[in-house]
């Protein structure tokens, strides 16, 4: 139950956690689960697992404590449980956009012999005397994190378009391409839950970028909890959905590629007191199981989570950022950000948006570990991928966040990028009736002209994109029908693609 045993039960150094030995023919990996649409419910027992020690830890500190703060300490303890990080919230300044407990050298806590300034635990894990990290190249996590304003507002928008978009639980739950015997709709809608998750391991950099290594680094927790926070959204807001029957495509370290599993199978290693011996989808379906909950999930209120990922105008204080999406100057409504709902149209009709996507699929084993592709619509420098980042014309970018022992040819994954409406002709709000209707078809025939892609490996090289397995990329789009009120959730139409990308990209191997 050490922070360290725990955090190996994910990847490296691939040793058996509670006696549960790899299964015949299982990949010599880590326990996680990834690319199956058992990956948000596998981490969820993970998570559980290290909330339970997280709580015995705190309770074994509570009691050090004397006299009437000891029973204040032990009530806390009780009551303790994972924090999340809500990667998708906006920051009061442009400076916070990585949020300052992560970084500060120092905390100052309340121990049982008085306030003392300790080093931050979750700046870093740092590797015990007798722990094994050869397969490290640090004897302490480290990160290198890139979050800028413009990313946030990314992932608002891709969170937004995946909780919104009333897409069907194995479509929403991984970044697997889905076939017709996992009952994937074959909708083209390209936001899912894992996806997102994999952009912010690569946001967050360093050892959070590589599948085996991840789970060593405090913020990995944080940020899981948050994925399962989300899970917990879409159950309330769709609570018919749920795991199915499925056939992983990928193996781990207990199943095999093609094993079929369902919401009654054991997630491994996380033994539970029933019949069965271990936790299931299925038993912690709901989250008081386990005896937690999130804030805000009463069925009135998860529609106003959702739609305020979209809703609102956006002000951040601080300098002007030089990011991608141009975003400019503080306190601007910024992309893919605006009001609806208090915008005095709730005597109208329902009004409607033209929302943008750039659609990425490509075969897991294409690249040997977690790569981005970047999306841009004008000029950017050719050669150096180290400023497409803060380039003027980046759309977006996507991380996936993969490793060798997930590879499986021929495998796809799929993932989708919200594209700011400034690449676009301008996305105001269209109410019926008004005549301000435009014409994408035409107006964005420039616009297509300016589009390009560029796919850059773990190492930061450009990778030459003709030599992909399975690549496409495409603009796709939807019309957006907006409710009227809090209560209710938008109405996505079919998505239609607007433009192959795919031969765009002519980058040479380098
Ligand atoms: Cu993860």
């Amino acid at each position: 139950m050490s922070y360290y045993q725990i955090a190996a039960i994910h990847g490296q150094p691939y040793v058996a956690w509670d006696n549960n030995e790899p299964c015949d023919g299982c990949a010599s990996s880590g326990y996680c689960t990834h690319q199956s649409t058992l990956f948000p419910t596998w981490h969820r027992a993970y998570m559980a697992l290290f909330e339970q020690a997280l709580s015995l830890n705190a309770m074994s500190v509570a009691k050090q404590f004397t006299g009437d703060e000891r029973g204040r300490y032990v009530r806390a303890a009780k009551r303790l449980r994972l924090p999340f990080w809500d990667w998708a919230k906006l920051p009061l300044e442009t400076a916070d956009s990585f949020p300052r407990v992560f970084t500060d050298e120092e905390v100052l806590v309340t121990t049982p012999s008085g306030r003392a300034n300790i080093t931050n635990p979750l700046k870093s894990y740092v590797f015990g005397p007798n722990e094994d990290y050869s397969f490290m190249n640090a004897n302490e996590t480290y990160r290198r994190p890139t979050f800028a304003v413009s990313d946030i507002l990314q992932l608002r928008a891709d969170l937004w378009a995946a909780l919104s978009s009333g897409q069907p639980y194995p479509d929403f739950s991984t970044e697997a391409r889905l076939d017709g015997a996992n009952k994937g709709t074959k909708s083209l809608n390209p936001s899912n839950l894992e996806a997102i998750h994999d952009h912010v391991h690569v946001l967050v950099g360093g050892h959070m970028s590589v599948v085996s290594q991840a789970a060593f680094d405090p913020i990995f927790w944080l940020h899981h909890t948050n994925v399962d926070r989300i899970l917990a959204i879409y159950q309330t807001a769709y609570p018919d959905e749920w795991v199915s029957q499925s056939v992983e495509a990928a193996s781990s370290m207990w199943y095999t590629s093609g094993t079929v599993t369902d919401g009654n199978t054991s997630l491994q290693p996380f033994r539970s007191s029933s019949k069965n011996g271990f936790w299931t989808s299925n038993a912690l379906r709901s989250t008081r199981a386990l005896n937690y909950t999130y804030e805000g999930l009463g069925e009135e209120n998860v529609t106003s989570v959702i739609n305020g990922l979209h809703t609102g105008k956006i002000s951040v204080a601080g300098p002007d950022q030089e990011v991608h999406g141009g975003l400019a100057k503080k306190s601007d409504e910024v992309h893919g950000v605006m009001s609806w709902l208090d915008d005095g149209q709730a005597a109208g009709p329902p009004i409607k948006l033209t929302k943008h996507f750039a659609s990425i699929q490509l075969d897991s084993g294409a690249l040997n570990g977690s790569f981005t592709i970047f999306l841009f619509d004008g000029d950017f420098n050719k050669t150096n991928p180290t400023e497409w980042r803060k380039s003027r014309s980046l759309m977006g970018f996507h991380g996936f966040f993969l490793s060798g022992s997930l590879f499986n040819p021929g495998f796809q994954l799929r993932a989708g990028v919200s594209i700011p409406d400034r690449s676009f002709p301008p996305d105001l709000p269209e109410r019926s009736g008004i005549a301000q209707r435009r014409d994408f078809g035409t107006i964005s025939d420039l616009a297509r002209q300016r589009f390009d892609w560029r796919i850059v490996d773990a190492d930061g090289c450009i990778k030459d994109a003709r030599n992909l397995p399975g690549v496409d990329v495409s603009i796709i789009r939807s019309e957006v029908h907006l409710p009227c009120d809090e209560a209710s959730l938008p109405v996505w139409e079919d998505f239609t693609v607007v433009e192959m990308l795919t031969d765009r990209n002519k980058a040479e191997c380098h």
